[in-house]
């Protein structure tokens, strides 16, 4: 049974923790992460206090993308466990309140599933029209459409001469959603789950499942226009949602890649007949100039509190969205915004402070909550995710980047940057396994550790601790709309929520050296209060109008009205 609660939108006031199994704990000495290992840390979670955990896939996979390459959607992956551990990690997880999301992968298969192994070769194949197939074209592929990991996207089945979609990585094959079969297996995987008790579904890169039938070439782009937001990804999803996730009553967050804000209203639209959530990625994309990933590159500070200002305000009252800086793609954000050395802790606290007070679901993304850096890796060999060495080799042996600026570019944007184990203690290995561990974990694991944040009164974890307690206490940060301060301060985050009954401010140093700014006039400020801080607040009792901030100092107040 998945958990019950009177509250249908209990997700509005949680926080979700991200697990990245293969990275998390290491119940025996394989050198990956298990689900017996997150059963060991259960207690630790829910210390932490959040209400649910996603787990990126832990089905039969051949684990070429880590297991978003997915050969049996009814199997757990044995390298994880068997099924019966995974029934003891539901349990388990009830007993103490924390619900379980899956992650569902349905825009792609493994070329490795029964499926397209059944389609592979044979036109009669009653799994052929599973997937895309195309003729070539001038004896090359269909058409210009780049895969996300480098390339051109459909490759060729030799035996029948046609080419098979793949967005993805080539031994990720794309599922043709026009087939009314593949909707329904798909609302079969997804039962599945559900009946087992699990309380929701995180669905990867679910904007992107209807193509638009021509398949023609992009003269402008790499083919993105023509399958994201595609004509009848809300169909779909309606069609899904009401036969699955409203029947068991299901929280949801689809993984919307390069979206529009149009279209997220639609897709976490509060009527839910959709989803309950989106994530974009908007936000992220500020270190990534005209577009463009694989370069070393600073972040741009206003374009990021526009982004903001632009989802906040247009989703307020209209969708609801997902509030993250990190995940098992995205590099660490204390390396990535803050400042991963002297001002480590304080950087962390403020970053997280500057997602958390905003409206939406909060995620946090293991590690995050200890401030874990990324780990600097200096050789290619330290690499193991198929988009980086994919990209090496792209920009190194064919587009002549020199070996070491490559090495740069992927110390700073290499998702391996978030993926490496879990740092628990300063036992070797930094507590995660007892063997090899398979990504090298990073140096600083002596210092930066679950068991010394625990230890520690004033470390991440707790601050993390009490963001998540505030947004359980304080109705403004979930009901408030959103007002930017200072759109053009070239220092300072700082916005305002408000609600019938409360106002809050949230001031963020995003730099290492002092700032200062003026509060608005009309707040009351003999009625405000700190209620936050990641700097003792105990000399500055009474709100003033002048704000001082300390390098990455981040502040919130809250005024009753
Ligand atoms: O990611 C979707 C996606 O497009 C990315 O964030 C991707 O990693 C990035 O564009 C690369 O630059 C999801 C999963 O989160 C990711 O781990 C999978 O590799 C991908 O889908 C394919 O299933």
């Amino acid at each position: 049974m998945a958990m019950t609660n009177n509250d249908n939108q209990w997700w509005k006031k949680a926080a979700i923790y991200q697990i990245y199994p293969k990275s998390f704990c290491d119940s025996g000495g394989k050198g990956t992460g298990d689900i017996q290992g997150i059963i060991s840390k259960l207690d630790y979670l829910d210390k932490l206090g959040v209400d649910a955990l996603w787990l990126t896939p832990i089905y039969e996979s051949p684990m070429v993308d880590n297991g978003y390459d997915i050969a049996d959607y009814y199997q757990v992956n044995p390298d994880f466990g068997t099924m019966a551990d995974f029934d003891e990690l539901l349990s388990k997880a009830h007993q103490r309140g924390i619900r379980i999301i899956m992650d569902i992968v349905v825009n792609h298969t493994s070329t490795e599933h029964v499926w397209f192994q059944s389609a592979l070769g044979d036109k009669q194949s009653p799994y052929r029209d599973y997937y895309i197939w195309k003729d070539p074209v001038n004896g090359g592929a269909p058409n210009n459409w780049q895969s996300k990991f480098g390339g051109n996207a459909w490759a060729l089945d030799e035996k029948t001469g046609q080419y098979y979609l793949h967005l993805f990585a080539k031994e990720q094959a794309d599922l043709n959603w026009e087939n009314p079969k593949v909707r329904d297996e798909v609302k079969k995987v997804i039962s599945f789950w559900a009946e087992k008790g699990v309380d929701g579904f995180r669905l990867d890169v679910i904007n992107l499942i209807s193509k638009q039938q021509d398949f023609a070439s992009d003269d402008m782009g790499d083919g993105r226009r023509f399958y994201t937001d595609g004509p009848k990804v809300h169909d779909y999803l309606q069609e899904i949602s009401e036969a699955v996730f409203q029947k068991y009553g299901s929280v949801t967050v689809g993984e919307m890649s390069s979206t529009t804000l149009e279209h997220c209203q639609q897709y976490s639209s509060l009527d839910g007949r959709e989803l309950s959530m989106v994530f974009n990625f908007h936000h992220l994309k500020v270190d990534y100039p005209n577009g463009e990933k694989w370069t070393k590159a600073p972040f741009d500070f206003l374009q990021l509190k526009q982004i903001f200002n632009h989802w906040q305000t247009g989703l307020n009252g209209k969708g609801w969205g997902a509030l993250f800086w990190c995940n098992h793609d995205q590099p660490r954000v204390v390396s990535r915004l803050g400042n991963d050395q002297q001002y480590r802790v304080e950087s962390a606290k403020m970053l997280a402070t500057s997602v958390h007070m905003m409206q939406g679901t909060p995620y946090i993304y293991q590690g995050e909550e200890i401030g874990m850096t990324n780990p600097g890796y200096t050789e290619l060999s330290q690499y193991r995710d198929l988009e980086s060495t994919n990209m090496y080799r792209i920009m190194v042996d064919e587009q002549g980047v020199t070996h070491d600026d490559m090495m740069a570019i992927l110390a700073q944007k290499s998702r391996d940057n978030s993926r490496t184990p879990m740092q628990w203690d300063d036992q070797a290995h930094a507590g995660f396994t007892t063997g090899e561990p398979w990504l090298s974990v990073a140096d600083n694991y002596h210092d930066i550790n679950a068991k010394s944040a625990l230890a520690e009164p004033h470390s991440v974890f707790y601050f993390y601790q009490r963001l998540i307690a505030l947004r359980k206490e304080v109705e403004v940060i979930t009901t408030g709309d959103y007002l930017d301060l200072y759109p053009q301060h070239s220092a300072i985050f700082g916005y305002q929520r408000r609600s019938e009954t409360q106002t809050l401010v949230c001031l963020n140093n995003y730099y290492d050296q002092p700032v200062s700014c003026e509060l608005p006039n009309q707040l009351p400020l003999d009625q405000a209060d700190y209620i936050l801080g990641n700097y003792s607040l105990d000399e500055m009792k009474a709100v003033e109008h002048q704000q001082n901030l300390r390098p990455y100092e981040t502040r919130v107040i809250l005024i009753h009205h």
